[in-house]
């Protein structure tokens, strides 16, 4: 496979108009397509016609009206072309496609007893011959024709405007006239039920919401329906943004490669982003689902409205619909919380995806297979660099400017760049320095040191500034960092700013200002300060970068009880903890008990005795220890065994040290009454499931108590679930009953199963590959179920440390052995696991021999997937 970059974007040769389409389901799969072809004026003429297809085989092709002959025309494994074409032409094929076999999940496919679409990035190219880049947008019509008690439901985008029945068979055309890219085209074929309700707009129109779910489903889409009116009030509110069509559709599918999808009208969804109600859905699923709802109607604007010029450009969409999306999710309740959940989740993935092989800008310059690119950097870090511009222009500015860019590039195929500079042009803003952002891969890290003079009462901040080498980068320029920070004195109140610096200072209140920083080193003087003040940094993490901060110890207890900025404080906490942990993995390599101070324990007990105050969501996270991926992350060379001990050896200290609160605690933390779904009240189960993780290792004969009664108790998932987990890693009969008992009652319940398959894999346990061997002999389980596939195989490689890293190297032949298998069924799926095992490099010896010779065992089985050949290829360069 070869490299596609992004400086050889040329212009199509062709514009494809209009298709019409009709596919015909039976025995066989036939699909006619009928393009109305235009040469592009501004490309030369006499260019040949090459259209992709794959996976497909071609019965006829007409130009014009006329078959053609074999002498006409050229098809091989990836496409047709034909030699040359008038300016104007239509063009009809006849290929047949087998969805039935199509393992790999894109293009048509089957998905239970239902046929399905997934055509981003890539995937219309197995449904028919086509053009397939998002910069040839065309309007579809499409007709399907089927069986009709086995297909009575039929959607395409848009609106349906025919049909008709004949006999066992019946067909509906649906007509879509926004002309779009075909990654956005979708059908459905299957026997789904339809729960329906009406959204009326802000200018008064009526919108249809439809889901279509299993039969059995119907009552389980109420939460995905309220957050997608919810959503459709905020983009209105927010944005000042309509729908504009009068059906929005969302199917259910079980078998689904991603989250969810956004085709146009007709959005995708993988089954465990819809599907909820109390009993068998936790907290987080609720929000989950919320958040993709979000997301997907979003990028009814950002994506579909204005699209994409080439897949490099990827990150237009994405960032901004997750920027959005995270906008949204925090207006719905649980604010600052929520962000500091958006922080953990990029150092635990994002951070070590910027610093491993496989490390690319927000906007890649290369590709072999595109959906590898579908990453977090693409997303997440993209859409920090969207929120630094939110924070750079302000509010009121950003809105107005993304609506700016929204009008100028209706229904057009556009460019970063033409954000940017419409965001430029609109704030008056200069973005010069800022679009590093895009182009430099890797996580600028920023040192900080601080001097007082207490002579001259001067206080004095140096910050330096580096942004690491990556994978084809070398010695990068300086970015542009928005640093938001506040001072401290004694007593803890914030201070009244006077910064004299030649940096650039915005402020953003009396006591917080924004700098800007752009030079590799910056100083920072703040006159009059009579006592030497305590630095509060990177406030709401104004910036996706790495912070040693300059505080002692003893500053960074003072601001976990002072900090008025939320995310600063949960972070001055974190950092205290991460400091332990890295003091503790030390000990332990040199072959020493970890030691911990008295102080540590007093300020986490403290904040246990908070425990009855009213933010209890901001409480759990600040108890929430780092995790042991984070841990791993600040190594230079990573002893497995030593970064679980050091977490383990930290949290029997804390646990210890809070000791007999937990218990206390855990009590008062006890539901009122029943489950109700508001901020509170998920803050108190979260606060609880933390106490529960501190008792499991201070006494767990008490813990086993709690945990019987909380699943007996319960009337919701959360507390059922949390009882599991808690409990996860104590061996003993509790938890086998816990566990047996649960699957007695949800066993046909594939959503609910995956947590109990999720915790098992997740097990601490010597056994557990033999467990996971027998997980994946539950009848539930099947490797082409990508869901089930992630629950087990997945979770073991994300969240199991001990047992993906035995000494003996079973846990990674474990893994290649099983992404070789899936590799045969499903790429995308494959390449993602084997990420696990990409950074063999910073692992002690021994791993490191392991790890490699894994992936040169998988490099050299041969017939891989390009997805899963360009992640080991680039991991053994
Ligand atoms: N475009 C989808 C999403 O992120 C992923 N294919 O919403
Ligand atoms: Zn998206």
């Amino acid at each position: 496979p070869q490299p596609k970059y992004r400086k050889d974007y040329t212009a199509p040769d062709y514009f494809i108009r209009h298709i019409d389409m009709t596919v015909d389901i039976g025995e066989t799969t036939e699909v006619e397509a009928l393009l109305d072809i235009e040469r592009n004026p501004d490309r030369p003429s006499g260019q040949p016609l090459q259209l992709d297809g794959e996976n497909m085989k071609l019965l006829s092709i007409e130009l014009d009206g006329k078959f053609l002959t074999e002498a006409d025309f050229e098809v091989h494994a990836k496409g047709l072309n034909i030699p040359s074409l008038p300016d104007r032409c239509q063009l009809r094929t006849r290929v047949v496609i087998d969805p039935h076999n199509n393992t790999a999940l894109e293009g048509l496919y089957r998905s239970g007893d239902i046929l399905c679409t997934q055509c981003e990035a890539e995937g219309f190219r197995h449904i028919t011959y086509y053009l397939d880049r998002p910069d040839v947008m065309a309007s579809f019509r499409t007709t399907i024709k089927a069986d009709r008690s086995t297909y009575p439901v039929l959607l395409s985008n848009g609106n349906p405007i025919a049909e008709d029945a004949e006999g066992d068979r019946h067909w509906i055309t649906w007509d879509d006239p926004h002309p779009k890219p075909c990654y956005l085209f979708a059908l459905v074929a299957g026997d789904l039920a339809r729960v329906e309700d009406t959204y009326t707009t802000a200018s008064g129109r009526d919108v249809a919401l439809r889901f279509y779910v299993d039969h059995g489903n119907e009552s389980r889409c109420t939460h995905a329906m309220q957050s997608l009116k919810a959503a459709m009030a905020w983009d209105e509110r927010v944005y000042g943004l309509e729908y504009d069509l009068d059906v929005y559709m969302v199917v259910a599918v079980s078998a689904f490669n991603m989250g969810a999808m956004e085709n146009k009208g007709l959005n995708l969804f993988n089954d465990r982003f819809v599907l909820a109600d109390d009993t068998s859905a936790t907290d987080e699923d609720y929000i989950h689902i919320e958040d993709v709802i979000g997301h997907e109607y979003f990028h009814n604007y950002t994506g579909n409205r204005v699209t994409l010029r080439d897949w490099f450009q990827l990150s237009l969409k994405e960032s901004l619909t997750v920027f959005r999306e995270q906008s949204f999710s925090a207006d719905q309740g649980l604010g600052a919380v929520k962000r500091i959940g958006e922080v953990r989740q990029l150092r635990r993935v994002q951070f070590p995806e910027d610093a491993s092989p496989m490390a690319h800008p927000v906007r890649p310059e290369s590709y072999i297979e595109m959906n590898n690119f579908y990453t977090p950097t693409v997303y997440e870090k993209g859409a920090q660099v969207i929120g630094m511009m939110h924070t750079i222009l302000g509010d009121a500015a950003f809105v107005h400017a993304v609506q700016e860019y929204l009008e100028k590039f209706d229904g057009q195929a556009v460019t970063i760049e033409d954000f940017v500079a419409t965001l430029e042009q609109s704030s008056g803003q200069d973005l010069q320095q800022f679009r590093l952002w895009y182009s430099q891969a890797g996580t600028p890290r920023l040192t900080v040191t601080e001097h007082y003079d207490a002579d001259a009462q001067v206080y004095e901040l140096v910050i330096k500034q580096h942004v690491p080498d990556t994978p084809g980068q070398k010695n990068k320029q300086p970015m542009h960092i928005p640093l938001v920070l506040g001072l401290l004195d004694d007593s803890g109140q914030p201070v009244s700013l006077d910064i004299e610096t030649a940096a650039e200072v915005t402020p953003q209140s009396p006591t917080q200002a924004l700098v800007h920083l752009r030079e590799t080193e910056t100083t920072l003087r703040f006159p009059n300060r009579p006592s030497r003040p305590v630095v509060s940094l990177l406030r709401g993490f104004s910036a996706p970068v790495k912070l040693d901060l300059p505080h002692d110890k003893s500053d960074l207890h003072f601001l976990v009880r002072h900090d008025v900025d939320p995310f600063s404080r949960w972070d001055a906490g974190q950092t205290l903890l991460l400091r332990a942990a890295l003091e503790a993995e030390q000990a332990l390599r040199a072959g020493n008990a970890p030691a911990f101070d008295e102080a540590l324990g007093e300020t986490f007990s403290a904040l246990l005795e908070t425990a009855g105050s009213d933010d209890q969501a901001l409480l759990a996270e600040m108890l929430a220890l780092p995790g042991e991926t984070y841990i791993a992350e600040q190594l230079d060379v990573v002893d497995p065994d030593a970064v679980v001990g050091a977490y383990q050896a930290l949290r029997q200290y804390l646990a210890g040290a809070m000791g007999e609160h937990l218990k206390a605690a855990y009590e008062a933390l006890r539901p009122g009454g029943a489950y109700r779904i508001d901020a509170g009240s998920i803050g108190r189960r979260r606060l609880q499931r933390q106490v529960m993780d501190y008792l499991a290792a201070y006494d767990p004969d008490a813990l086993a108590g709690y945990c019987w009664q909380q699943y007996d108790k319960a009337d919701n998932m959360t507390d059922t679930i949390g009882a599991l987990a808690a409990i996860n890693d104590l061996p003993g009969d509790t938890r086998e009953q816990l566990f047996a008992d649960f699957e007695q009652r949800w066993r046909e319940n594939h959503l609910v199963m995956d947590k109990w398959l999720r915790l098992q894999s997740t097990a601490r346990r010597d056994d557990i590959l033999e467990r996971l061997e027998q997980l994946m002999q539950h009848p539930i389980f099947s490797l082409r179920n990508p869901n089930r596939v992630r629950a087990v195989i997945g979770a073991f490689t994300v969240d199991n440390m001990p047992g993906l890293h035995r000494i003996d190297g079973s846990g990674y032949r474990f893994v290649a052995d099983y992404t070789l298998k899936i590799d045969q069924l499903n790429g995308q799926l494959s390449a993602r696991l084997v990420s696990c095992l990409t950074r063999w490099r910073r692992y002690e010896p021994q791993r490191r021999q392991l790890m490699r010779a894994e992936l040169e065992r998988i490099q050299q089985a041969g017939n891989l997937s390009s997805n899963l050949y360009e992640i080991v290829s680039k991991s053994l360069a």
